[in-house]
């Protein structure tokens, strides 16, 4: 029996309504396309768990924290570094949505060709239904792409508590330089923000933390390579989704067990799907909770998702940071250092996805890369011509998906997939 959150939600100014219908559909569509799965590695009980205490357990735990006085810092980006909002005891919650709620009322304030995914963010506040942006001290935006960069200017008329991190375009030195300063001003907004000064080894043990959740990361991304996939696609991208507002520590310990089960399973040679079914890499726009509509439909057509070239997923984990540093400055310049290897498509050029694309292709062994790009999202509706002309030198099949959160192409993608990964088993390159 589940807790009744009713209060919790009216205090925070929710609309109950709304809220209802949202928590219903997300359930449906978590018992349709996760529980219905067959042979789940019994570690993914606790994802389960967390899933359907989304709006519930980590709000609570989030309400407690700021009892304490503990500032919540909501992010929409991976460049913004976790390990300073630790530094400070700050709580750092992913805020980006993946379901076409509230699309409408964020259509008062921006563009309807603007990219889902922003005008989820805009929409589930205004339509009052994110408790984690109610609890927010801080929402931290950055200049990444133009949609994101101007709705963060909206969002702040609305909100009146949008922090923006200025990204380079480019990373040569002069972005390297602007990057490093950004860092330390956004590290002196935190201490303001928290009133109270990093020390070096709050720095260090933030650092350690946040190095932990990669790596466990990484040990799943790893066992994903064996055939038969031990680990559906789907619930790979759920833990990867999770990772963005779960409690670090505690999720680090539940990946590594899900992961030690997963090694068992290897040895065992037990997988998700028959050995030598067709092995799909997505890269592209990133996908937030519950946005699993593509792997739905590439898993429930007999392949399986053994990776995600994604910022929910490798982009994420993929670099760890050196936490060997022995002062704050030093800890800085090395932060900084390590974000600028993500490789988001807003950067000019991006050759390193390129290299990391062709990396994981073959570490995963890749029978074939979908690239997805969210509607509107142009920095990787444009990279896809590059990373086609990368599938094709390699010999991998390659197919370019643009859709929305709406459900309404659903078949047209389904139809397309499936002549994909028939061209697949027949060897075809396209
Ligand atoms: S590092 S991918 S999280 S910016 S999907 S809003 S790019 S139009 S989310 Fe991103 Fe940071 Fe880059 Fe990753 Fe714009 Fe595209 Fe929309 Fe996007």
């Amino acid at each position: 029996m589940q807790k009744d959150y009713t209060n919790m939600w009216e205090g925070l100014g929710l609309n109950l309504e709304n809220h209802a219908g949202l928590l219903g559909v997300l359930s449906d569509a978590y018992k349709n396309i996760y529980l219905s799965q067959r042979e789940r590695p019994k570690g993914m009980e606790y994802f389960d768990f967390v899933i359907s205490e989304i709006h519930g357990l980590r709000v609570e735990e989030i309400f407690e924290a700021k009892k304490e006085k503990r500032k919540i810092v909501g992010t929409f980006c991976l460049y913004v570094p976790e390990e300073l909002v630790l530094a400070v005891d700050g709580v750092c919650i992913g805020l980006c949505a993946g379901a076409e709620v509230g699309a409408e009322e964020a259509e008062k304030f921006i563009p309807r060709n603007t990219c889902a995914l922003i005008k989820a963010f805009m929409g589930f506040k205004l339509a009052g239904l994110c408790p984690y942006v109610e609890l927010t001290d801080l929402l931290v935006g950055e200049t990444t792409c133009d949609g994101k960069k101007k709705a963060y200017e909206i969002f702040n008329e609305i909100t009146k508590k949008v922090y923006v991190m200025e990204i380079p375009n480019k990373k040569g030195e002069d972005g390297k330089i602007l990057w490093q300063n950004e860092v330390r001003r956004f590290a002196e907004k935190l201490e303001e923000l928290a009133g109270k000064k990093i020390a070096l080894e709050k720095l260090k043990a933030a650092s350690k933390i946040v190095n932990e959740k990669r790596k466990a990361l990484q040990r799943l991304s790893f066992l994903r390579s064996y055939d038969p996939a031990p680990i559906s696609g789907l619930d790979a991208l759920l833990v990867n989704q999770v990772s963005f507002y779960d409690d670090p520590i505690r999720f680090t310990t539940k990946v590594n067990e899900l992961c030690e089960e997963l090694d068992t399973r290897v040895k065992s040679g037990i997988g998700v799907a028959e050995k030598g079914s067709p092995r799909v890499l997505i890269s592209g726009s990133p996908m937030a909770i519950p946005n699993w509509k593509v792997h739905a439909i590439v898993e429930g057509s007999g392949a399986v998702v053994v990776g995600e070239e994604s910022c929910v997923g490798e982009r994420n984990f993929g670099t760890l940071l050196d936490d060997d540093f022995s002062s704050l400055e030093e800890g800085m310049q090395k932060i900084a250092d390590r974000y600028m290897t993500i490789n988001c498509a807003c950067f000019t050029p991006n050759e390193e996805r390129l290299t990391n694309i062709i990396d994981l292709s073959r570490r995963l062994k890749v029978d074939g890369i979908i690239h997805y790009a969210i509607q509107f999202c142009t920095p990787y509706l444009m990279e896809a011509f590059k990373v086609k002309k990368v599938a094709e030198t390699m010999g991998i099949p390659f197919l370019r998906i643009e859709t929305d959160y709406s459900m309404e192409d659903i078949g047209q993608l389904k139809t397309r997939i499936e002549a994909f990964l028939e061209m697949i088993e027949k060897g075809v390159i396209v």
